[in-house]
């Protein structure tokens, strides 16, 4: 990741920006909420609350549809919030931006409109061991349909993706390769300007699986080139049910549509239709209006903070709780690799994870435990579950501490 390095000159005021976010003001169990499961999906600060009761309560209407005034104010909101994702990802156009209902969901509408339409029996999809779930099913359910074989790229010991043995998985049959810009798990950082610099060389699409990467660090489509990018709003501190998929012009026009139905089409006939370009391409029926929206202004919410002042105060969280954690006696934590960030994930000697989740539940720490939608990353890991500590723009050093002694608790009731 290129950061600045880090220099905690205080202007980052993590008491204040949590301010920003009413859950804090609340308790669990009689605890102070300590919210260590940003990975899983962040925290909604006060902008994104507003933004959805704005629209809901002052303009809403369908989109595209009406010519009255609310469906036109409200229509050009959400075409605001396109352009808000295309700037946020350096994308050359708002067109090339399609909202989904999830990142899930947009990776499935690469693998079955660009794999149904392009791969035959025999080509290869390369992948690596350290994917979420939802970038691998999708390619084993059109690997089955096409005949496509997946190929697995290895990850080293220390849980890092090298370039080199993604690279030296590319064959004359490769068509695609798909891997996360950074692991949900481990919080590994992908070298993916190589992977993608050398996947061009061999007219390999790209797909970039981005969730977790877009809310520590800037991502830049044009500098990374991929073909495709996903990310989810839920992750960015936006709404649920809104995910973006970031495609390149020439490859999306190309694709047959995903769903059919209102918005997607030309001309409707009993004799056929024909489909409008990306995005309405891929956006049959109504979307998720307020929420996207909504994700307009999350957007609006971490650019005003700084990606590069996260990224710098989450540095410092990561920094903390590593060295915090390492100085627990039993305690093992998972993923080495030089480059990676705010993703912690152990496992404590005689204490089963599940059982650690619920002590830190009962302490106000909230944590995600188990296989976090990465079974094969788990087998090759050697462990069927893991406590994973994620860390997000408001988390606080005082939260590290809370984690740390409800990690003692833990050991001393279970251990
Ligand atoms: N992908 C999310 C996680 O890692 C749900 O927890």
């Amino acid at each position: 990741m290129n950061l600045v390095p880090l220099k905690n000159e205080g202007r980052y005021d993590v008491h204040r920006v949590r301010q920003d976010f009413p859950i804090f003001q609340q308790q669990v169990h009689g605890q102070r909420l300590v919210y260590l499961d940003s990975g899983s999906s962040a925290q909604k600060p006060q902008a994104v609350l507003e933004s959805l009761k704005e629209t809901l309560t002052t303009h809403y209407a369908n989109i595209h549809r009406g010519l009255y005034e609310f469906s036109q104010t409200t229509t050009t909101k959400f075409e605001q919030a396109r352009q808000k994702v295309a700037d946020f990802l350096h994308a050359p156009s708002s067109d090339q931006i399609v909202f989904t209902r999830s990142a899930t969901e947009g990776l499935n509408l690469v693998a079955a409109c660009w794999g149904g339409a392009n791969l035959k029996a025999g080509d290869e999809i390369v992948i690596t061991q350290l994917e979420h779930h939802a970038n691998i099913v999708p390619w084993q359910m059109i690997a089955e349909k096409t005949g496509a074989k997946i190929i697995v790229a290895p990850i080293t010991p220390y849980g890092d993706v090298r370039a080199d043995d993604v690279i030296a998985c590319f064959t004359s049959r490769t068509k695609i390769v798909a891997f996360s810009a950074m692991s949900n798990v481990l919080g590994t950082i992908t070298p993916v300007k190589q992977i993608v610099a050398a996947a061009k060389e061999r007219d390999i699409v790209t797909v970039v699986d981005a969730c977790q990467a877009v809310m520590h660090q800037s991502v830049n489509v044009q500098d990374w080139d991929c073909d495709f990018l996903v990310f989810s709003a839920h992750k960015l501190y936006g709404p649920n049910g809104v995910g973006v998929l970031y495609g390149r012009t020439d490859l999306l026009n190309a694709m047959p549509p995903y769903q059919g139905g209102g918005d997607m089409i030309e001309t409707v006939s009993f004799s056929g239709t024909t489909y409008k370009n990306a995005p309405a391409r891929f956006e049959a029926g109504t979307p998720a209006i307020a929420e996207v929206i909504a994700l307009g202004a999350a957007i609006d919410y971490v650019c005003g903070l700084g990606l590069d002042a996260i990224a710098r105060h989450e540095k410092m969280i990561f920094d903390y709780a590593e060295e915090k954690l390492q100085a627990i006696a039993g305690l093992r934590l998972y993923g080495k690799a030089p480059d990676r960030a705010s993703i912690l994930a152990f496992t404590l000697d005689n204490c089963p994870s599940s059982d650690v989740g619920m002590i830190l539940d009962q302490k106000g720490v909230c944590v995600r435990v188990g296989h976090h939608c990465a079974m094969p990353l788990m087998e090759c890991l050697g462990v069927t579950a893991l406590v994973r500590a994620s860390i997000g723009l408001y988390t606080t050093t005082e939260d590290i501490d809370a984690l740390v002694d409800g990690l003692h608790t833990a050991q001393r009731l279970l251990g």
